[in-house]
């Protein structure tokens, strides 16, 4: 190891770093100090003005680097580039990364790739040190955050399970492996048939379905929904629910979001291949209209069946919870042996029949609401109607069978196959 240390070229580096701590204190220790330096400015001066040291074809630019925890975040470099930006780690190959972490005692981890194959062009660099050839070893380093290597080690992790890498010591492959790979958690709601049921979680689910972003489904029971959330760091609503699902984790940027909407609008603007409209002129007025007459009648003829499909836990907190908020026993809303229900329905039916043609409006393009590609006001019509489904087939029967609703619904389809 020492033997190895002593051949290899790193009198760059190791100066670097000790910039930091050890160079003034080491002027200060001379017996001989001819041209008065004692400080990295004094150095850095005298470098550039001194004909032998061959400024600027051997410039100071790492003794900037150097400078930095002594200068903080003013002065830039990494840390400055890593604020600007708002990142959570910078990745570029092992090699560079010795001179911009160690001066500036930024964590790093490197993942090792592997070795360049026989038969690899031998390169020099530009000062003629071979650079590439058969057997060098290269990795891919993650440069993160002073204080943030948790953040590195989720990130690199998460890079870690989605590749695999294939005898180290000759070449390499690198594949997605689609089945462990996630870079998303979606936070889903449990109940007992296994599959996503919430209508706002489809939605979400629907922008990852559609966008074929790898995500993995964790489900929690209703009691768990504000313990697991709270525990992740996720502030808390500021109305309604104080934790609510969905949820999600994205690993690549440690993003954590709450709330069906701005998990959209991250995941629109953070996948934007098959971008989905999320805002259109006849999109809200579909979306308000559905919410403020359909959605009450919706949820009445939901609640008093969803309790079943719930686990026993669940059962017990949604029954107290509901109960607590409509002033009566679920089961009272079904009024049982009168038509109330069928009252409430036969209210609207004129409102879905006109809905069903705003939902048609454009059939001539396609079988979307904007024609020929879904929107997310498809996700919010289709994510409904499947959440009635799974709660009830006769619920979901009372809407499908106006026109215009069942065509989204099937026109979604190819995106809701995975329910979990
Ligand atoms: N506006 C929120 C609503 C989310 C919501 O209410 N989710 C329900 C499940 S469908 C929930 O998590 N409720 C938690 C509770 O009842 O404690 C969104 O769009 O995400």
């Amino acid at each position: 190891m020492r033997e190895a240390y002593m051949k290899a070229t790193y009198e760059g580096i190791t100066v670097s770093a000790d910039f930091v701590s050890d160079i003034a204190a080491y002027f200060a220790q001379l017996t001989s100090n001819p041209h008065d330096i004692h400080t990295l400015d004094d150095l850095r001066e005298f470098t550039q003005r001194e004909r032998r040291e061959e400024y600027p074809d051997r410039d100071t630019a790492g003794s900037g680097v150097a400078e930095e925890p002594a200068a903080g975040r003013r002065r830039g470099g990494v840390s400055g580039l890593i604020a600007r930006y708002n990142l959570s780690a910078l990745v570029m190959p092992t090699e560079y990364v010795p001179t911009w972490t160690s001066a500036p005692g930024l964590p790093v981890i490197t993942v090792p790739l592997g070795v360049y194959p026989p038969g690899t062009p031998i390169l020099a660099g530009s000062r003629g040190l071979i650079a590439v050839a058969p057997g060098i070893p290269f990795g891919l380093a993650w440069l993160g955050k002073w204080w943030f290597e948790e953040t590195l080690v989720a990130l690199v992790g998460g890079y870690e399970r989605g590749i695999c890498i294939s005898n180290l010591t000759s070449t390499i492959t690198l594949q997605h492996d689609r089945t462990n790979y996630s870079e998303i958690v979606l936070y889903d709601l449990a109940c007992t048939k296994n599959v996503c049921f919430s209508p706002v979680v489809w939605c979400a689910r629907l922008m990852l379905n559609y966008k074929q972003i790898p995500y993995k489904t964790v489900f929690l029971e209703f009691p768990d929904i504000e313990p697991t959330l709270k525990e992740l760091g996720l502030a808390p609503n500021e109305t309604g629910h104080k934790y609510t699902v969905p949820a999600i984790q994205h690993a690549p940027t440690d993003t954590h979001l709450m709330g069906s909407i701005p998990i959209a609008q991250f995941l629109e603007s953070t996948y934007p291949d098959r971008p989905v409209p999320l805002t259109s002129e006849l999109g809200s007025e579909i979306g308000t209209r559905a919410r403020a007459a359909v959605g009450p009648v919706l949820t009445k003829s939901l609640m008093p069946r969803e309790v079943r499909i719930l686990p026993p836990r669940a059962q017990e907190y949604f029954r107290r919870t509901r109960e607590a908020s409509i002033g009566r026993p679920l089961e009272d809303l079904l009024g049982e042996g009168t038509d109330e229900e069928q009252r409430r329905w036969d209210a609207v039916d004129e409102e879905l029949r006109a809905l069903g043609g705003l939902l048609q409006t454009r059939k001539a393009e396609g079988p979307f609401v904007l024609g020929a590609r879904p929107s997310y006001t498809d996700f919010f019509i289709a994510g409904s109607l499947q959440c009635a489904r799974t709660v009830d087939e006769g619920v979901f029967e009372r809407i499908a069978k106006y026109p215009g609703f069942k065509d989204i619904y099937e026109a979604c389809q190819p995106y809701m196959e995975r329910k979990d």
